[in-house]
């Protein structure tokens, strides 16, 4: 009996040395020292044994069994570093790497520079306006003092919402609004003057072509009260430029014309380029356009239910993507638009 217990010693030894795999190793666990392993085969005939024979088979088979539970760890141990160390080299995984860094979220260049537009007008007392996006051709044109023949209401310049495609038709068609000035008529509509309020927004015109995108965004401006003059139209405008460009930026004042003003006034910011001094982003002129403006003409009062014998009042328009290029010197509209992270984490 003595004998086989060191055979079996040296069986388990060699096959603890050569297991591949915790399967392995727990299968020769089981086959030496499980309830119907080698060990417990020999401990069950040791009853037939003389009394000193069965003391000294009993000790060594204890010796047996903690050297074998020994050597069942060490295998563990061993199978286990040897498939770590097999991983590594499948180049499955390299726990020396350091762990890679979580990328923040970033906000468009168009939301940022929308809300900071937004955030320039509140500190003058501005409050901010909204209002919906699919628009009744009345809110649009009508009540904007917008010709019926004006090329603006042209299907070929405006998205007519379905079942509107005829345009003459219908008493009042339904348009992607072309601008937030609808916002500003629901807004005189509601409320009592006097009013200081911006319009952000998106806008939607039927142009699409290296300089324009079907959808873009404006914020409009709407200020009126008693005896609002021109001059504070200028003067507010001027404080925004200085504000949103930086506090040497220069204003100009331009006479134009919008349906919806009279007089009205589109407005210069000396070039954020080259400072004035004329470069190729100015076309040399130092000048760069950034806004429409104007009085809010009579017509328009009297559609939004004000009385224009009582009130007066500026508007102002502005598009954000173009105030985005300048500000962060993006030369290409589309980059805007394509939704590419790389892009936009640069802002
Ligand atoms: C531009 C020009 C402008 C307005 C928008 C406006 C709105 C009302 C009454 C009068 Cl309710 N005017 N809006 C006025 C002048 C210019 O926008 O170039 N926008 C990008």
């Amino acid at each position: 009996m003595l004998e086989r217990l060191q055979s079996i010693t040296e069986t388990a030894n060699r096959e603890l040395e050569s297991a591949v795999g915790l399967e392995a190793v727990e299968a020769l666990r089981v086959k030496y020292l499980g309830k119907k392993g080698e060990l417990a085969g020999i401990m069950s005939g040791m009853g037939k044994l003389a009394p000193d024979e069965r003391r000294a088979l009993g000790e060594k088979a204890n010796v047996v069994k903690a050297e074998l539970e020994t050597k069942i760890s060490a295998a563990i141990l061993r199978v286990q570093e040897a498939a770590l160390e097999a991983e590594l080299k499948g180049a499955r995984i390299d726990v020396t790497l350091p762990g890679r860094g979580r990328t923040g979220g970033h906000r468009h260049p168009v939301s940022q520079t929308l809300e900071d537009i937004c955030a320039v007008f509140a500190r003058l007392g501005f409050v901010v306006e909204q209002g919906p996006e699919i628009e009744l051709d009345w809110y649009n044109f009508e009540a904007l003092n917008v010709p019926a023949d004006h090329p603006a209401r042209d299907m070929q310049d405006t998205f007519y919402v379905d079942g509107n495609t005829l345009q003459a038709s219908h008493a009042n068609p339904v348009v992607l609004r072309t601008h937030t000035s609808p916002v500003q008529i629901r807004t005189m509509l509601n409320q009592k003057p006097p009013v200081r309020a911006v319009m952000p927004g998106r806008v939607y015109r039927k142009d699409s072509d290296q300089t324009h995108t079907p959808m873009f965004h404006q914020v409009e401006g709407l200020l009126v009260d008693t005896k609002v003059t021109f001059a504070e139209l200028k003067g507010t405008l001027d404080a925004f430029a200085k504000a949103f460009f930086g506090a040497k930026s220069k204003t100009r004042f331009r006479p134009s014309f919008f349906p919806f003003t009279e007089p009205s006034a589109e407005v210069d910011v000396s070039c954020v380029f080259c400072s004035g001094k004329g470069c190729r982003v100015c076309k040399q002129t130092g000048w760069l356009e950034v806004l429409g403006s104007g009085m809010v003409h009579p017509n328009v009062f009297k559609h939004a239910g004000y009385d224009p014998s009582q009130v007066t009042g500026f508007a102002f328009g502005m598009g954000v993507e173009r105030l985005a290029m300048l500000r962060y010197g993006i030369d290409d509209l589309r980059t805007m638009f394509e939704n590419d992270y790389r892009f936009v984490a640069q802002f």
